[in-house]
């Protein structure tokens, strides 16, 4: 008899390309869909390019224009022109700005159950509420899959989420994640799948699901899944897709490696504290703190059944004149549903702003908040500044929460709620929105590719041989973000076509000096904590250092994608074999790195000027320190 298998291992053997399933192993999967977005699908494509093959292999890719959409200059829109040209040529649908969240369109329009998917986006996993297997990766990664290669991921481990009960009174689906962050920590998923289970399953509908998944991503989990089920099956159809239903879970008795356990009754509203997503604090306990700001959108919390809660809590009612109300729609059909269902009127009366159907605010373009301001926001990501207010205190709540916090113009005890709204469901019949997206011709070859001058040309990078020498030029602490390393807002944003351009907000942030300093350097390495590179899997943060000569990064432990982008990019990834050592080292200190005498996961020593000895190890397998040596991924597999 075949040996008891839970879903996510169902479908990674179902994909398995190479390897052995065996936890920590390295695997290869074929990939059956892709997605990318515009702040990171333009370097994307340009690596597409540069790999040199005439057509995408895969199922399906989409490339959504959803992060900056603002269009100030001419650069931001050079770059959607390009990307809807490339997607013509290589046969790859569009979605263009304005659209939607990427997550929230591929969910309603692509996703299905047991395909593989990567995206590069960190909050890929969203699609796992229909049980797909999606990844978040950095951008030449995903150039690979749509260029027909498996994807290689160490095997995750897979934890069983028993979830039991139902959630109760005003807890939301929210709630459910930033309690298991506030159990697990935003390290507590990284090398694992959460899979949920257990009969609370049942009682969760899709968009439900997909909060939840999407912010599996703040564990630093490399995805999060549902079965597909009987809610799966309305969802599909009520998106009119009933024939990409489905139905998988995991065998009755398959193992897992880990298990937790969450009683949905036993939930309440919760929040996640400044400025990270796991410091997780109960609404009653901030009562009477003021709020100016609630934001109701992101790839979290923007779909009908969230909006049509929020409009239900604000029927009738003017928001507090003091707090900000603003909502982005996760799609366009998210706003016809509301139109259609009369829904919009009232968050239009009780003084919201509807913002397009974009990231926005979540991703500090436009709608940041006043100095020191308090924010509710849906989002997933509260790290300092990522709202363009340095100094604003940003809380992640749910949708009920925030329109609570925006009525009110303070957080208060949800005990003063009343009742809650019924829960609400898609109606039956859903408006179709798939004639916005732009379906490639069969044949793109006469196709023209169109680029602005923003567009640069990739960097050939070298590989080493030898030794490297070189000054720790940056010395930071635990859960440094992506964020801290490659900064987001509309500004920097818009040059993500252009590393040299980019490369001078590198951690500007945390040391304005740091650009002036590595270039003073000639190149250097950085020196970091636990979980170094968590967050966003823009390749910009392995890519824009790399050009800066950064050619090491020593830290306790690591982020998964920006493990993966720093060997995809040249970078060397080393961790302390004695963690007290990063107290040893100082910023300033010059290094020796034997690197011709690294071997997968042997410890080698780095000689510190003056004598010192530092041990030093890896978790790369041979082919991530052959792709390290030869200067990068593309210099592997570039045909052109
Ligand atoms: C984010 O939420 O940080 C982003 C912006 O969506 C990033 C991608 C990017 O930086 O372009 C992500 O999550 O991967
Ligand atoms: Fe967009 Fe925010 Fe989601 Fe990132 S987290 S994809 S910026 S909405």
């Amino acid at each position: 008899m075949a040996k008891a298998r839970n879903l996510t291992q169902k479908i990674i053997a179902q994909h398995l390309v190479t390897g052995k399933m065996n936890p920590g192993n390295e695997i290869g999967l074929r990939i059956d869909q892709t997605l990318t977005q515009d702040a990171t699908g333009t370097m994307a494509y340009l690596q597409f390019e540069a790999i040199g093959i005439p057509r995408v292999r895969t199922e399906l890719s989409v490339s959504y224009v959803d992060h900056n959409t603002l269009q100030t200059g001419f650069r931001n829109p050079d770059d959607h022109r390009y990307l809807r040209t490339i997607a013509g040529k290589y046969g790859i649908v569009f979605s263009p700005a304005g659209t939607g969240i990427c997550h929230q369109l591929h969910l309603e329009n692509f996703a299905k159950p047991g395909k593989t998917l990567i995206g590069s986006d960190s909050h890929t996993p969203t699609a796992g509420g229909v049980g797909s297997l999606a990844i978040g990766a950095g951008g030449l990664s995903v150039a690979l899959a749509m260029a027909g290669e498996a994807y290689m991921l160490p095997m995750p481990k897979v934890v069983r989420v028993n979830l039991t009960g139902a959630l109760t009174g005003w807890a939301s689906a929210k709630d459910v994640i930033l309690h298991l962050l506030g159990l697990l920590t935003v390290k507590g998923g990284v090398g694992k799948v959460m899979e949920f289970t257990g009969p609370g399953v049942a009682t969760l509908t899709v968009p439900e699901r997909a909060t939840i998944t999407n912010m599996g991503a703040e564990l630093g989990a490399t995805a999060s899944i549902f079965p597909s089920d009987g809610q799966t099956k309305k969802f599909l159809s009520r998106m009119g897709r009933p024939e990409d239903f489905v139905a998988m879970a995991a065998d009755p008795k398959a193992a897992y490696d880990e298990e937790v356990e969450i009683d949905l009754s036993s939930l309440e509203p919760l929040a996640a504290a400044p400025h990270m997503p796991d410091r997780m604090v109960r609404i009653k306990d901030l009562d009477g703190m003021q709020v100016d700001q609630a934001a109701i959108g992101s790839c979290t919390n923007s779909s009908y059944t969230d909006l049509k809660a929020t409009a239900e809590i604000l029927k009738g009612k003017r928001i507090n004149p003091a707090t900000d109300l603003l909502i982005a729609p996760g799609s366009k059909q998210v706003l016809k549903l509301l139109t259609a269902e009369g829904l919009l009127d009232p968050l239009l009366d009780a003084g919201a702003r509807i913002l397009e159907c974009a990231c926005g605010p979540c991703i500090g373009i436009g709608g940041s908040p006043v100095s020191k301001g308090v924010c509710a926001r849906t989002f997933n990501r509260n790290f300092e500044g990522r709202s363009g207010t340095q100094d604003a205190q940003v809380y992640l709540v749910s949708p009920q929460t925030a329109a609570q916090a925006a009525l009110n113009g303070k957080f208060t005890d949800p005990a003063t709620w009343g009742t809650p709204p019924k829960k609400a469901e898609l109606p039956k019949r859903v408006p179709s929105i798939r004639q916005i997206f732009v379906f490639p011709p069969t044949d793109g070859a006469d196709v023209e590719i169109l680029r602005g001058p923003n567009i640069v040309a990739l960097e050939r990078f070298t590989g080493f041989n030898g030794k490297i020498e070189g000054a720790i030029a940056l010395k930071v602490g635990d859960n440094i973000t992506t964020d801290h390393i490659m900064p987001a807002g509309a500004a920097i944003m818009a040059l993500r076509s252009n590393i040299p351009a980019i490369s001078e907000h590198v951690f500007t942030k945390v040391d304005p000096e740091f650009v002036s300093r590595i270039r003073a350097l000639g190149g250097g390495f950085i020196l970091g904590g636990e979980n170094y590179g968590q967050g966003s899997s823009r390749e910009h943060a392995a890519l824009a250092p790399r050009h800066l000569g950064v050619r090491a990064v020593i830290v306790k432990s690591l982020a998964r994608i920006h493990r993966a982008n720093l060997v995809n990019f040249g970078i060397l990834p080393l961790l302390l074999v004695n963690k007290d050592d990063y107290e040893t080292l100082a910023q300033g200190a010059r290094l020796t790195i034997p690197a011709s005498d690294i071997k997968p996961g042997k410890p080698i020593d780095l000689l510190v000027e003056g004598g010192a000895k530092i041990a030093v190890t890896n978790d790369l397998t041979a082919k991530e320190l052959e792709i390290i040596q030869s200067g990068g991924l593309l210099n592997t597999v570039r045909l052109s």
